[in-house]
């Protein structure tokens, strides 16, 4: 059965939830493209949102989140659940083919019904990643996955929210991943909500293991108070310790869910990205009115210094928000 036109959001959100690859695949290219089709799809998919658990899979590069994330798949799989992973790629834009950047990793899964696999530029978007990927995300749970894993590079600061903005954030370190208060500067310790040493496999594991646990004994809680980050081992070639990890995964959704702690970050997530639209708008709007006469006189006010750069910003703001 052909999947429906990209006209037609509602069928194309029905044939997804139906299990439909190709009508979710296109989904999630009208929202990429952005412009009228994107508005329709959002549209329709938030109201059809919210069962999905989110996990950010995050690390430094080559640490094994690929790796990691296609056992993941495995173990979730065999429970049953139907699974989306997004992976932002930092480098490489989308391509068809090009799935977490190897293609025998992922084989396997690439074949299942159950599993939709998709890798996303992290360049590129309007209002840039923080607005892209949680519209993906949000396919992803309105086309019926029990679970979306996200996958981001952790460096850079707009790879790490993405990460952090799922529900369970797991950070993903190897031995001899270096110093731990580095991390912490880095933003990364703050959004891990379960640690993993990957490679465990490696000489310097329970050093790694230490180091985590010392930095975590100076930060005290997690971000949600009444849990610690667990520190785990997994050696993602062999898949040892990925059943613990999901269970770990595991545990933490129903502290959040217990605590209320689940809602109160889908609200505060909700409201940073209603933020983030209204400013890449403004911007929008900022930039179209710098090609006007008002902005042409307001510089040359500026630049034959007759008005403060202050005064004349604010003349602009009040023209614009008129
Ligand atoms: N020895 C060992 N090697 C591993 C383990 N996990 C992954 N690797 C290897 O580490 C390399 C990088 O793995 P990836 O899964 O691509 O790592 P990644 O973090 O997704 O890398 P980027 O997405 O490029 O940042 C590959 O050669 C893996 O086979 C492990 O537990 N032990
Ligand atoms: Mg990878």
């Amino acid at each position: 059965v052909p999947s429906p036109p990209a006209s037609d959001a509602a069928a194309l959100l029905a044939a997804g939830r139906g299990g439909d690859k190709a009508a979710v695949a296109r989904l999630l290219s009208l929202v990429e493209r952005g412009g009228d089709d994107a508005r329709a799809v959002g549209r329709l998919v938030h109201g059809a949102g919210g069962h999905a658990h989110t996990v950010g899979v995050t690390g430094s590069p080559g640490a094994g989140k690929s790796t990691l994330v296609a056992r993941l798949v495995g173990t979730l799989r065999r429970a049953g659940e139907r699974v989306g992973v997004l992976a932002i790629d930092p480098t490489s834009p989308f391509s068809g083919g090009a799935i977490l950047g190897d293609r025998v990793r992922m084989d396997d899964h690439v074949l299942d019904d159950r599993v939709f696999i998709r890798s996303m530029a992290s360049r590129g978007h309007l209002g840039g990643l923080a607005v892209a990927a949680p519209a993906a995300v949000r396919v992803l749970d309105a086309t019926g996955h029990d679970r979306v894993l996200l996958e981001t590079v952790g460096v850079g600061q707009v790879e790490i929210e993405v990460a952090g903005a799922a529900d369970t954030t797991v950070v993903v370190v190897t031995p001899g991943w270096g110093d731990g208060v580095q991390a912490a500067k880095a933003g990364i310790i703050e959004i891990a909500d379960v640690f993993v040493v990957n490679k465990a496999d490696r000489a310097g594991f329970d050093q790694a293991r230490r180091d985590l646990d010392q930095v975590l004994d100076l930060t005290g809680p997690g971000r949600d108070g009444g849990w610690r980050p667990p520190v785990l081992a997994t050696v993602a070639t062999t898949g040892a310790g990925v059943d613990e990890l999901v269970g770990a995964i595991d545990d933490h959704r129903a502290q959040l869910t217990v605590s209320g702690e689940l809602e109160r970050r889908r609200q505060a997530r909700l409201a940073d990205e209603l933020v983030r639209l209204v400013a890449a708008g403004v911007d929008a709007r900022v930039l179209d009115a710098t090609r006007g006469a008002a902005w042409a006189a307001a510089t040359a006010g500026v630049t034959d210094r007759t008005v403060d750069p202050w005064t004349a910003a604010d003349t602009l703001i009040a023209q614009l928000l008129r």
